[in-house]
């Protein structure tokens, strides 16, 4: 008898588990009344209450054996512990950058980078706003203006870089701003707010190049520069044959300076740098340090922390990694799109994004579609994730106005080594039960608003 062969797995785990954390189920009823008592907002739900936490990528993944050995080789000297230097080993033989400075996690690098590089005036281009790095430009006097190609704003788009910059806008930017109120060019690698999105390297290139002409200084958000390395190799001619770690160097190699949240790509639970290649810059980072974080040799973290996630680096590059982790995540998006639910396309490196203004049209903007879809997909089943869309865009710095974007996403983000397939099914078959009860849902309004970054705090209730 003959039969189809089937298509191969090809992102299967390289790795077994050898320990589990107990999750539990809740009810219906329970999850109602979870719900309204965290103000409808899925950052105000305790972990215990959520069955698969999908919230963020952010400081939940699994370590390795290797790493957990590395916590009991921590030094935790107060001045120049040896996981430091192994640290800084790590990231100048994986990024390339020659100095590092440890901070405690990625927003600590951006207050630092902030307050040193930018001046009261100054314009800041980039390849789409992050919530925690335009705050930082703003409260050190910045603007930061938005330079990414236009097909980004669009979910449907299939462009295969939609983290690209548009370099007609970048260099209109500057001939307005004039060179000498650009401070640094903001490159994010993949892009979070446009829906985990790569930038070319050919696109990093030509910033690169357009940059030095006018002397002004490429800063990357290397955060998923991981991510973006493996979409290179996958998408992007000439790169198919090269390996994620090579791609990963140089694509760095046309920055100067990079900010790094550590908890996303490296696999550890806390921590994150600034590194660079401008001396200057080193020193003065290293000295304000001291002032928020701790001594220049440990940042906020203990040794232990910076042993894990110098192994981490390591692990990260490793193309059977990178494989696994984004085939897990394409595995839940393809689940999605078959079925016909609006995501973001292409798919992301980190997370599944749904598109809340084609899920719920008849809610309008105002109304938090996406906040609200991300509570009843928390009612259905426990699955825990998290609205990008007008809550998280928040309010202008100057007018006070609410922000509108066109990208109005409640993000499904995937853990990296903690969720098995038979999980994202369950994920899948919960978003598709909300989807085909999406006429009946209703719309929020805020009835708490925090001054800084709204969204982790606000609470809301249902609109009338
Ligand atoms: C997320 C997390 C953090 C992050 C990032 C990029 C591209 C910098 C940072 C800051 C956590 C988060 C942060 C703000 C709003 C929602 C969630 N992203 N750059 O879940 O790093 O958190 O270490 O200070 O994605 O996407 P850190």
């Amino acid at each position: 008898m003959s039969y189809p062969k089937p298509s191969r797995r090809s992102w299967a785990e390289p790795w077994k588990i050898k320990m589990v954390e107990p999750i539990r189920m809740t009810t219906l009823p329970e999850r109602q009344k979870f719900l309204i008592e965290a103000g409808y907002n899925t950052f105000l739900l305790r972990s215990e209450d959520v069955y698969i936490d999908l919230l963020t990528d952010s400081g939940t993944s699994a370590m390795s054996d290797r790493q957990w050995a590395g916590i009991m080789l921590g030094d935790e000297a107060y001045a120049g512990s040896r996981n430091f230097y192994n640290l800084w080993e790590a990231v100048t033989q994986y990024y390339g950058y020659k100095y590092l400075v440890p901070t405690h996690q990625g927003r600590a690098a951006e207050h630092i980078l902030s307050r040193i590089m930018i001046h009261p005036g100054d314009v800041i281009p980039g390849n789409m706003y992050f919530t925690t790095t335009r705050l930082h430009q703003e409260l050190a006097g910045g603007t930061f203006v938005d330079v990414i190609i236009d097909e980004a704003h669009d979910p449907a788009n299939p462009h295969p870089f939609k983290g690209n910059v548009d370099l007609a806008k970048l260099q209109r930017v500057i001939d307005r701003a004039g060179p000498g109120k650009i401070p640094y060019v903001s490159i994010a690698g993949t892009v979070n707010m446009a829906g985990g999105q790569p930038q070319s390297m050919e696109n990093m290139c030509a910033v690169r190049e357009l940059c030095q002409a006018h002397d002004i200084p490429v800063v990357l958000d290397a955060t998923r520069a991981v991510e973006n390395a493996y979409f290179i190799q996958q998408r992007e001619p000439g790169y198919e044959a090269k390996k994620v770690a090579e791609i990963l160097k140089e694509y760095c190699s046309y920055t100067d300076t990079c900010t790094m949240s550590a908890k996303k790509d490296t696999l550890v639970n806390i921590g994150g740098w600034l590194a660079t290649n401008d001396q200057g810059l080193f020193e003065e980072a290293r000295n304000l340090v001291v002032v928020y974080e701790g001594l220049h040799t440990y940042g906020g973290l203990a040794g232990r922390d910076m042993e894990a996630m110098a192994r981490g680096i390591a692990e990260s590059v490793e193309d059977d990694h990178i494989r696994t982790r984004i085939g897990q995540v394409e595995y839940l998006g393809n689940h999605l799109a078959d079925w016909g639910i609006p995501i973001v396309q292409p798919i992301g490196g980190h997370a599944v994004f749904l598109d809340a203004k084609a899920y719920y049209p008849h809610i309008p903007q105002s109304q938090y579609p996406a906040q609200a879809l991300a509570g009843d997909i928390y009612t259905d089943s426990g699955v825990r994730t998290m609205e990008r869309g007008a809550v998280s865009a928040g309010r202008d710095a100057k007018t006070g106005e609410e922000h509108f974007p066109k990208l109005e996403l409640v993000r499904l983000t995937i853990p990296r080594r903690v969720y098995t397939q038979a999980h994202m099914d369950v994920v899948a078959e919960s978003v598709l039960e909300v989807y085909e009860r999406r006429e009946h849902a209703r719309g929020l309004r805020m009835v708490y608003e925090p001054k800084y970054l709204r969204f982790f705090q606000a609470r809301f209730e249902r609109a009338s």
